[in-house]
């Protein structure tokens, strides 16, 4: 008879898992030792937890199926609860493991001993505790189902370790399968009839058309309805950045120039977004609690439905099978053409407006939009765009075009640390394709250890460290309401060239903005990990602003 280790990981397979992250803990003994006779799970040893949870967290999105990472007790657990609120925010279906003291044990305030229930309750969707081990299978299985339902998100199992040794039946459930629930072809008219009369249109697209048939399933819906579409924060992958149709990604720290025309829609549909306070634009588009214009919202999970606006027609349903079924409909001719088309190449224009740069020189180091601008030039269609939080990342928002073949791995919680583990899991799912990060000086000493994984593994990385010396996003906030006064936020950092040797991987200087079509080369044309240290400016400290721009608007304000 099996132990309920070995009978999960059995369960695991079923599942379709095929690579789990994990720091290893005495905890879960077991299942390490069952996963090392399973050849089609990839066990993948990280440096902290929370390297472990967002490769997972990262993992999720790209495979459009729940990420798994396995964690230690207590403090292995609290060091993954990154990844447990980014999973949360992002809608990204992740289950954590955590390997938890043995039964008789719990309830003494012993070692290590944390009540996940109460410590997770706040951002996992189900936080379980199996104590009988015949049921651990089936817990899993029902884990997985709660993490992809309606809004995917987070769970968390805790397990105590003297679980995993006992022996159990052979017999295993069958997992359920996910079935997406498709809109009524009464709901389908509904929003073809209004989308149809609209003379100003505007589709919102989010997260849940990541997978590549959703992609397809959008592009189709655009194509057959010529609708404007823009795409919810951190999702501007998700449709061709170049095509006529696409109106603008609803980002972070946008001008109002930016997005306030699409305020004058007379038509927003929002399929697959929770319509969130930034691709909101802190809740004016739409507007809220009332919208100015009819809203319709397309959501798997009746709660994010109203919980906001107003909204004029309500579909459960799940994004790909309207999209599908929207893009299977034929549009009648539209009520005013030219005013229809002179709005869909308003919006155009006002995106490559915004996306166009003229290179400029700082006074003290290279502006990121060369980096981000030779990235543009040399990265192929089909790159993965890993990115960190923080102000350099405003610059690939802004001047990167993107294309649907292109993934971007970005945290919607905002956290800082997603970038070099989403890097390494997207090296490792796709070992094929050109897989860049783009991450703080900040950032990269947060998560950056897990270059080491990268170099274990063999994930041919390009991570491009915006070194400007500061946690440069909060010294812009700092400059803002702090005028000159530098407080907690200048950095003093070691020459990442060489701690990336030291690592084992390519370590390169990037110091002018003449060598950076070089250097980018140099960096993807490399067969293994490259750290390249941008040496960026801080005068030029965001893509919208410059420190003397800052001091000048503060003087303005009387500061
Ligand atoms: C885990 C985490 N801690 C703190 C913050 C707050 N925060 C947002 S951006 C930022 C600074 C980022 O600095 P860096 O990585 O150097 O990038 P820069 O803004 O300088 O381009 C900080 C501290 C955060 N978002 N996430």
């Amino acid at each position: 008879m099996p132990t309920a280790a070995r009978q999960l990981v059995t369960m695991l397979r079923r599942l379709d898992v095929d690579r789990v992250f994990c720091v290893p803990g005495e905890s879960y003994l077991p299942v390490l030792d069952a996963l090392a006779d399973e050849p089609a799970i990839d066990l993948v040893t990280c440096r902290h937890e929370s390297g472990a949870g967002l490769m997972a967290v990262a993992d999720a999105k790209m495979t459009d199926r729940a990420g798994v990472a396995f964690v230690s007790r207590g403090p292995g657990a609290t060091n993954a609860a990154l990844a447990v609120h980014m999973a949360e925010q992002d809608g990204a279906p992740l289950v954590l493991f955590i390997g938890q003291l043995p039964r008789t044990n719990l309830g003494r305030g012993v070692f290590q001993k944390i009540d996940y229930e109460r410590t997770f309750s706040d951002m996992a969707k189900w936080t379980v505790e199996v104590h009988d081990a015949g049921r651990l299978a089936e817990t899993a299985a029902e884990a997985f189902r709660v993490a992809r339902d309606g809004t995917p998100g987070p769970v968390v199992i805790s397990v105590p370790e003297d679980v995993f040794d006992e022996q159990v039946g052979d017999a295993l459930p069958e997992p359920p399968r996910p079935s997406p629930t498709a809109p009524t072809p009464d709901e389908v008219t509904a929003v073809a009839d209004r989308l149809g009369a609209a003379t100003r249109p505007l589709l919102m697209v989010g997260g849940q058309a990541r997978s590549a048939r959703g992609r397809a399933a959008l592009a189709a819906c655009v194509n057959r309805w010529q609708v404007p579409v823009a795409t919810s924060y951190k999702h501007q992958d998700l449709f061709d950045n170049r095509h006529p149709c696409f109106a603008g990604h609803l980002g972070f720290g946008l001008p109002p120039a930016a997005w306030q025309h699409l305020t004058e829609a007379d038509l927003i549909v929002a399929v697959g977004t929770r319509l969130n306070e930034i691709t909101t634009q802190c809740y004016q588009l739409p507007r809220a609690p009332a919208p100015d214009q009819p809203l319709i919202h397309i959501h798997p999970d009746p709660a994010q439905i109203g919980r906001v606006f107003e909204t004029t027609v309500r579909i459960v349903a799940d994004t790909i099978p309207f999209l599908e079924a929207l893009a299977a409909r034929t549009p009648p001719p539209p009520p005013a053409p030219s005013a229809r088309d002179a709005w869909r190449n308003r919006l155009h224009m006002a995106v490559l407006d915004l996306a166009r740069w003229t290179p400029s020189d700082a006074p003290d180091g290279v502006d990121f939009g060369h980096v981000v601008a030779a990235l543009n030039d040399q990265l192929p269609s089909d790159a993965v765009l890993a990115m960190d939080a923080g102000n350099f990342g405003g610059w690939l928002h802004r001047h990167f075009l993107f294309r649907s073949t292109h993934l971007l791995l970005g945290a919607i919680s905002g956290a800082m640390g997603l970038g070099t583990p989403a890097a390494v899991a997207a090296a490792l799912r796709y070992p094929d394709r050109q897989v860049v990060c783009v991450v703080g000086d900040g950032g990269f000493l947060m998560t950056g250890n897990e270059l080491a994984t990268a170099v274990q593994y063999g994930a041919r990385v390009r991570l491009f460290v915006a070194n400007n010396r500061s946690y440069g996003t909060i010294r812009l906030h700092q400059e803002k309401l702090f005028p000159g006064r530098v407080a907690g936020t200048d950095l003093t950092n070691p020459d990442f060239a060489a701690l990336a040797e030291a690592f084992g991987a390519r370590g390169l200087v990037l110091e002018t903005p003449q060598d950076t079509p070089s250097v980018v080369r140099e960096a993807l044309g490399h067969d293994g990990p490259v750290v390249v240290d941008v040496r960026t400016s801080l005068e030029h400290l965001s893509t919208f602003s410059t420190l003397t721009s800052l001091a000048a608007a503060a003087s303005d304000r009387g500061h």
